[in-house]
């Protein structure tokens, strides 16, 4: 048996019930075997079998009390994945649905894309199965609070820099960085995602959404199209969604739907953007009351109805698993012709086949949604350099770091003999510069 199956095999029989951690692992491993071919040196010092195992995971209770005084206990979460490019660095998921599976998953991708950034990250992730909707600000605070008493001890400016995923956003991250600025005693760049007042950066709210419309627009660019008059479908419609369907239409395309995790929107005259901001940041609402502000747009109960939608471009910009074989199936008959992940994992393995089958180009989650830790990244360069950089240039260093990326995954896509395969592009260039770091360290 070859050596990635046979690491793949293991994982499986170490790790049972975990299917999101053996879905994102199978991804990545079976696109390596050409470069561990290539590198008998990674079988013989067992590189693949310690790049899938976390250097540390920790599991800790966080007690909080609500409004009505009644005590709930939630697990809180953080896997240091790989410090081999860098200190640990990924997001924080709050979300019913997280656990050790899901948080897994999310921080072997976040290797990989931490890499791609060109930048010194490694890969880590965290979160709790804590669900933030409907609470209040106090109870949200009393939540943050509480899980930051156990994590401070972990992370870290050099060691770990935690920052927003689902259910983390601005709010949050002022209430975990105050407890750890209260206990520490240190106003250091330990979470990236902060305030403008407090050391964030320009720049960092948008940076994933542009991010992904910037990779997007690139690979148009080498066939000689563009974002100009092209019909976008996006899920979700959290951070990541917002502002990609921001930047989306401000190169000139009609973005023409968009969800929650109760249903999804059709607005065929374009998304009137600033009554979805409204509703989901201000009021953190749901995104059917849309309808009442617009005529013509309609709503529809559950999510997956979206990706009947004829359109050229899909951004999948929510969860996990949202596109499956049947809606891949629909979206390339419907005459799609490019996906781009913002979502971490979207497209279920079936799916991502189904679209590279069908010649269209698919751009994986992490090259096409790095440009939300690209940015984290370079709020620690200001935090470290006390430095505060424009507007302006924040945003042409994504935009150069984007194109990078775009250029990296389809050079080693063609240098190994798949052109056009950016899922092989994007593992096999992230892979390499943290392989070459774990050689460099010896066994550890
Ligand atoms: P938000 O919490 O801001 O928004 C999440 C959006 O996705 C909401 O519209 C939410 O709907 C929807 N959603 C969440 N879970 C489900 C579900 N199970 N089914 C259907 N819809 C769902 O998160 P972000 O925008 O930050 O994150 C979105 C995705 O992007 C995630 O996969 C995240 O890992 C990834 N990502 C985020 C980055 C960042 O910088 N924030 C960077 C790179 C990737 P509802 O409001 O109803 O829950
Ligand atoms: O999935 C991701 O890349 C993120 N949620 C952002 C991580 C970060 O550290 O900015």
């Amino acid at each position: 048996m070859s050596y990635v199956q046979t690491v793949l095999n293991n994982l499986k029989k170490q790790n049972p019930n975990e299917p999101e951690f053996h879905q994102a692992a199978t991804e990545i491993l079976t696109t390596l075997a050409p470069v561990v071919d290539k590198h008998p040196e990674y079988e013989a010092s067992g590189l693949l079998e310690r790049f899938v195992e976390p250097e540390r995971v920790i599991i800790f209770r966080v007690p909080w009390t609500d409004d009505n005084g009644k005590v709930h206990v939630n697990k809180g979460y953080r896997v240091q994945f790989n410090s081999a490019i860098g200190p640990y660095k990924g997001g924080l998921r709050f979300h019913p649905s997280v656990n050790l599976s899901i948080i897994k998953f999310l921080g072997l991708e976040q290797i990989l894309k931490n890499s791609l950034t060109g930048l010194p990250i490694g890969g880590g992730k965290g979160g709790s199965d804590f669900d933030p909707k409907g609470k209040s600000d106090r109870e949200i605070m009393a939540f943050c609070q509480s899980f930051m008493a156990e994590l401070y001890r972990h992370i870290g400016a050099d060691t770990d820099v935690p920052a927003g995923d689902i259910g983390v956003g601005g709010r949050e991250i002022g209430y975990l960085f105050g407890q750890y600025k209260r206990i520490r005693n240190e106003h250091v760049g330990v979470l990236t995602g902060r305030g403008l007042s407090y050391g964030g950066s320009l720049v960092r709210t948008e940076a994933t959404g542009y991010g992904l419309v910037y990779i997007a627009e690139e690979a148009m660019k080498a066939r000689g199209e563009s974002f100009k008059g092209k019909t976008v479908i996006i899920s979700g419609s959290g951070n990541v969604a917002i502002y990609a369907c921001q930047k989306a239409q401000s190169l000139g395309a009609k973005v023409v739907a968009m969800y929650d995790s109760n249903g999804y929107i059709y607005d065929p005259n374009g998304i009137k953007l600033e009554i979805v901001k409204e509703i989901k940041e201000v009021k953190r609402g749901r995104i059917k009351e849309y309808i009442q502000h617009t005529a013509g747009a309609t709503y529809t109960e559950g999510c997956s109805g979206i990706w009947t939608i004829p359109c050229d471009v899909a951004l999948p910009c929510a969860t996990q698993n949202e596109i499956d074989a049947k809606s891949a199936e629909i979206l390339v008959k419907n005459g799609v012709k490019y996906v781009a992940e913002g979502a971490n994992m979207p497209s279920t393995l079936e799916a991502i086949e189904i679209f590279q089958k069908s010649g269209i180009v698919f751009l994986p989650a992490k090259a096409a949604n790095a440009g939300g830790v690209a940015t984290s990244a370079l709020e620690m360069a200001q935090s470290s350099g006390r430095m505060f950089w424009s507007f302006e240039e924040v945003d042409e260093k994504l935009k150069g770091i984007m194109a990078n990326i775009y250029r990296n995954i389809d050079n080693a896509a063609k240098e190994y003999g798949y052109e056009g395969n950016y899922v092989m592009g994007a593992n096999i260039a992230g892979f390499i510069k943290v392989a070459t770091a774990m050689m460099a360290h010896g066994v550890v």
